[in-house]
């Protein structure tokens, strides 16, 4: 197991000398930020990317994320276009020594939470989500605020994707989404690249769009679409257990050689579909964190893992979900498991 921390970049309040103090931290996971979406990451700023993080002794080896731009999983007329600019990334990645890549398939909206700080008895606050309150929100109205969702869109450029998203039920997302593996994969293989997806968090449909990367019958699904270990997950625990119908320990045993890239967190179920985030370990949620982490020990996974989001504590201020404090803390807590379930003292 290989742990690893998100970076921001320069605009991120949590430093990389901060990061590297964290106990056997061994890169960071991060992006270009600066090229919109859909085109190409200068060769310069990846490459700056590498220099910071190893100037901190820290690899770059996981890019969170290269994001798929809409047209691509509209299927719409630019999206070969786009996709062939996609695959011009994945090269150049390859070329700068980063072996992973994470990315998503979710319509319009990527994660998704109606409370940003939802305060706890112990003081501290996380992200928080409530189906009904989400329900209620009209994205199409304006004035939403969404922590991983691109604001650069205006109300009117939203409320025509949202329309043109109508046209696109399940089935044709997997058929776009199938075009998109077959072409990006064998660039992938050739670039020394896994891919890895990140499943939709929360894992159901909202507002009419379609989500498909959900459950252990879709996740076998889209596997199978390409078969090879080019074609692989990013097993996020916060995510996929949010449904509890998903056996997590299970899917990771059943997934192991095609999950690349893992975040652990852990939530609360709160109710049907609702659900706030928590501390790391497994008393301080739902997800039984030491079965997740001994499945993965037992598969033999040498992937890279990280901390995913954590509460704000001590005080902390900064993006939501990803404070330092609460993640190093995570960290450490994994560390800790992972130690316990793999040392053989003789
Ligand atoms: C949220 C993250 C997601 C993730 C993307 C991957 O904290 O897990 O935003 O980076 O969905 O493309």
């Amino acid at each position: 197991m290989k742990l690893t921390f998100r970076w921001y970049g320069e605009e991120d309040p949590v430093t990389l000398s901060q990061i590297r103090q964290i106990p056997c931290m061994s890169g960071i996971v991060s992006a270009v930020y600066s090229t919109p979406v859909g085109e190409v990451w200068p060769q310069s700023a990846i490459a700056a990317l590498k220099q910071q993080a190893e100037s901190n002794g820290l690899s770059f080896e996981v890019v969170e994320s290269v994001p798929v731009h809409e047209e691509i999983k509209l299927g719409g007329p630019q999206a070969s276009r786009l996709i062939e600019n996609y695959c011009e990334n994945v090269r150049r990645l390859g070329q700068a020594g980063v072996k992973v890549i994470c990315y998503n398939f979710m319509p319009v909206f990527d994660w998704l939470r109606s409370e940003l700080k939802r305060v706890h008895p112990d003081g501290s606050n996380s992200l928080a989500y409530d189906q009904q309150t989400v329900l209620k929100m009209n994205p199409a109205a304006g004035g939403l605020s969404l922590p991983g969702w691109d604001e650069s869109y205006s109300a009117p450029e939203l409320q025509a994707l949202l329309k043109r998203y109508e046209a696109v039920d399940e089935e044709a997302l997997w058929k776009n989404l199938e075009t998109f593996l077959q072409a990006v994969i064998p660039v992938a293989e050739e670039s020394g690249v896994k891919m890895a997806i990140h499943p939709d968090d929360p894992p159901w449909g909202m507002f009419g769009l379609p989500r498909i990367v959900t459950c252990e019958e879709n996740l076998r699904r889209l596997l199978s679409i390409v078969d090879s270990e080019a074609n692989g997950l990013t097993f996020c625990t916060g995510s996929l257990g949010a449904n509890p119908q998903n056996d997590l320990p299970r899917m990771i045993r059943a997934f192991a050689s095609r999950i690349h890239f893992v975040h652990l967190r852990n939530i609360r179920i709160t109710g049907d579909r609702c659900f706030e985030e928590t501390a790391h370990p497994t008393p301080c949620g739902s997800l039984d964190m030491y079965a997740i982490v001994r499945a993965l020990a037992d598969s033999g996974f040498d992937g890279y893992v990280r901390p995913d989001h954590g509460r704000m504590i001590w005080g902390e201020e900064g993006r939501p979900g990803y404070g330092l404090y609460d993640r190093a803390l995570g960290a450490a807590y994994i560390l800790g498991l992972w130690e316990a379930i793999t040392r053989r003292d003789s």
